[in-house]
């Protein structure tokens, strides 16, 4: 529950945020503007990862495959692979939110019309919202899980998410997942400290939402958005940092503020290429094949389960 996830969070001796909390309705169209900004060079690299690919990527996944995606959010990636697919069986996708995932799904069936799309509202990391999935016809599965989205968890967690992923699916089933691969601190920074500063607002929207939906007075000024890469950790940290000593108010509670304390909201975690097979491997993927761009900037890996 939000109100529990918010106290629990900011409770704690390092506060911090569920980064989930981020990607409500203008918080994920803010990251949709993120997608397309210079510095973040993610987006940009992994659609060129895709779209100089796809045949390859469609050929190695085969015919009559049903793509399940977690997270799917507008949906946009998937179509040209879909697209490409020899008579895929069907597109399932799972949001959390419902506005984005419903527009998505009704673009994909006017261009696609012979697929089958059923769209699931939930957070994917929860069994309830896979329940609906479980009797998918007979036939190869590949989760499309693009985007980083590992990234925000950190390296235990992502085991255990592959792990879990790993379990929904059948020996053959596969996933195709996008990482951000490990770089040069500079260019990582950028992309999360961009210069128009929408992630600035990105990351200050949970706030925001906090003050609307819970009752609390944050006061959006008296925060900076901040974000480092840490390498031992091989991750940037998103916060919001407190310019000066305060109290919030939350649904009736007090919140104390530091001058300098910080609200830790996000991490992307970056990996090797052999990090992440390791990481596949002891999730119960068999890694298969990877794709990635000149720079070596970004991968897409294929992993089968065994
Ligand atoms: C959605 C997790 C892939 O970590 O790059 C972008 C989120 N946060 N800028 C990322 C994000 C700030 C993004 N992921």
């Amino acid at each position: 529950m939000f109100l529990r996830d918010v106290l629990e969070g900011l409770g704690k001796q390092q506060k911090t945020l569920p980064c989930k909390y981020l990607y409500d309705e203008i918080g994920s169209r803010l990251f949709e503007r993120i997608c397309e900004l210079d510095d973040y060079y993610l987006t940009r690299t992994e659609a060129a990862i895709f779209s100089d690919n796809m045949v390859d990527m469609a050929r190695q996944i085969g015919p009559g495959a049903a793509i399940v995606e977690p997270g799917a959010g507008n949906c946009e990636k998937v179509q040209p692979l879909l697209e490409q697919l020899d008579s895929p069986r069907g597109y399932y996708p799972i949001d959390i939110s419902p506005e984005i995932l419903l527009a998505a799904r009704a673009r994909i069936i006017a261009q696609l019309p012979d697929l089958e799309v059923q769209a699931s509202v939930g957070d994917f990391t929860r069994p309830e919202v896979w329940r609906e999935l479980d009797d998918l016809a007979a036939g190869k599965t590949v989760l499309f899980f693009p985007g980083s989205t590992i990234g925000n968890f950190d390296p235990c967690q992502a085991g255990e998410l592959l792990q879990f992923f790993a379990t929904r699916l059948r020996s053959g089933d596969a996933i195709l997942i996008g990482t951000d691969l490990v770089k040069d601190s500079v260019v990582l920074e950028r992309a999360y400290c961009d210069s128009e500063h929408v992630t600035a607002a990105f990351n200050k929207n949970i706030l925001a939402r906090i003050n609307g939906e819970l009752d609390a007075d944050f006061d959006l000024s008296l925060f900076a958005h901040r974000a480092f890469y840490h390498p031992l950790r091989q991750r940037v940290e998103m916060h919001l940092v407190s310019l000066k000593e305060h109290c919030v108010r939350i649904a009736g509670r007090q919140v104390r503020f530091a001058e300098g304390e910080t609200i830790h909201t996000e991490n992307s975690h970056k990996y090797s290429v052999t990090g992440f097979n390791r990481l596949l491997d002891e999730a119960g993927f068999a890694p298969i094949r990877h794709w990635s761009d000149l720079q070596q900037r970004y991968a897409i890996h294929y992993a089968q389960v065994a």
